[in-house]
């Protein structure tokens, strides 16, 4: 009986079915970037994406603790006034979503039905959590590093604090952040208040909110959220790949202004700047390519200034929409790794770190009199 309350395993969707409520209630739950917002170089709070797996916990600033346990040669409980008065940094840093893009995929990977909007760009403020964990002194055993949050709730029957894990070496990366600000003021609840980790270049996973507990492991961890939920495989039962760090990608503020229903855009005949985004956690984004022919060809677009090695950068390209008629615009980003974006959609069974091409259907009309 319990099996038709609880989704206890991960499911693919039919060929044919239709997005279903349980996708639609997640979808409502958690938003997306509005693509207009790819303008701003820092998301404006309440436009960056939202991931959420259980509910929002309601956690006491005043009363909150954040503990760092385990394989240390001294144990730590920091106040927030504690963690405020330690050494103050603010990074630019743009998150992405491991299941961006997953709702396109076929057969559909039944979860959070992104499309390609799972992205926000913000300014992190917190101390380094290098330091704290050198203060705490790993013993020389520690392997890995476990990030627990406030939140609970029931996984694939698995019942869990929310956690991720990342090795001592990542853990110890001098970019990771303990994070109590967003954008210059506190963390709102929704993203992770009073305190957060931001691990700039990794899919938004690792970046555990409303954190209460960092434990240094002598083994490696394996919390549900990294050897079940976040990994690449193809079929139910291999144990597949750990999803790291994020591939890169380029979104297209689109042109024009929407049609209602199937937001295809509406273009005049013209000269139209088109801008966006591009980021890499892999490594530095070194060019940007725009086709407005569907893909099948490509021109270089001219790259905006660097905001930081952690934040999207942005892009131009001058198109001359000469004739009327429909047109999709498509747009991809190229790391200095030489990791690219691919053209044809490639498949895995939960949908994680898809970057396929974006596609924006535009019709380009007469000029209006
Ligand atoms: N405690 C906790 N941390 C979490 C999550 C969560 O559900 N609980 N979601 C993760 C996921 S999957 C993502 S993509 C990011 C989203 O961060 P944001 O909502 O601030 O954009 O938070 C991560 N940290
Ligand atoms: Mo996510």
């Amino acid at each position: 009986m319990t099996e038709q309350l609880l989704e206890t395993v991960a499911r693919v969707a039919e060929p044919d079915e239709a997005v279903s409520i349980d996708e639609l209630r997640l979808a409502a739950r958690n938003s997306g970037l509005p693509l207009e917002a790819l303008r701003y170089d820092v998301t404006p709070l309440g436009m960056h994406y939202l991931l959420v797996h259980y509910d929002i916990p309601h956690v006491d600033a005043g009363a909150w603790t954040l503990r760092v346990s385990g394989a240390v040669e001294r144990e730590l409980a920091i106040s927030l006034e504690e963690l405020r008065s330690r050494e103050r940094v603010t990074t630019r840093v743009t998150l992405e979503c491991a299941g961006n893009g997953r709702a396109r995929l076929l057969p559909r990977p039944v979860s959070q039905p992104w499309l390609e909007e799972a992205v926000g760009t913000a300014e992190w403020t917190g101390t380094p959590l290098a330091p704290l964990l050198a203060e705490a002194g790993l013993l020389p055993s520690a392997v890995d590093v476990a990030f627990t949050g406030h939140d609970h709730g029931m996984e694939r029957g698995v019942e869990q604090d929310y956690a991720r894990g990342l090795s001592v070496a990542d853990a110890t990366a001098p970019e990771l952040l303990l994070a109590y600000e967003m954008n210059g003021v506190p963390l709102p609840p929704q993203h992770g208040a009073p305190v957060r980790l931001v691990a700039p270049g990794w899919y938004g996973m690792a970046s555990v909110k409303w954190l209460r507990e960092i434990t240094v492991l002598e083994e490696p961890f394996d919390g549900f959220q990294n050897t079940v939920a976040y990994r690449l495989k193809q079929s139910a039962d291999e144990p597949g790949e750990p999803v790291t760090r994020i591939r890169p990608r380029a979104l297209l503020q689109p042109p024009g202004f929407p049609d209602f229903m199937t937001r295809t855009r509406l273009v005049d005949t013209g000269r139209h700047v088109l801008t966006g985004r591009a980021w890499s956690g892999m490594a530095p984004v070194s060019g940007v390519e725009v086709s407005t022919d569907g893909g099948a060809t490509w021109a270089a677009a001219s790259l905006g200034p660097s905001a930081g090695r952690w934040a999207w950068r942005s892009w131009s390209y001058e198109w001359e929409a000469a004739e009327p008629g429909a047109a999709v615009l498509c747009c991809r980003a190229t790391d200095e790794a030489g990791n690219v974006q691919p053209v044809e959609q490639p498949w895995n069974r939960q949908g994680m770190a898809s970057n396929l091409v974006q596609r924006v259907p535009v019709v380009v009309r007469a000029p209006q009199t």
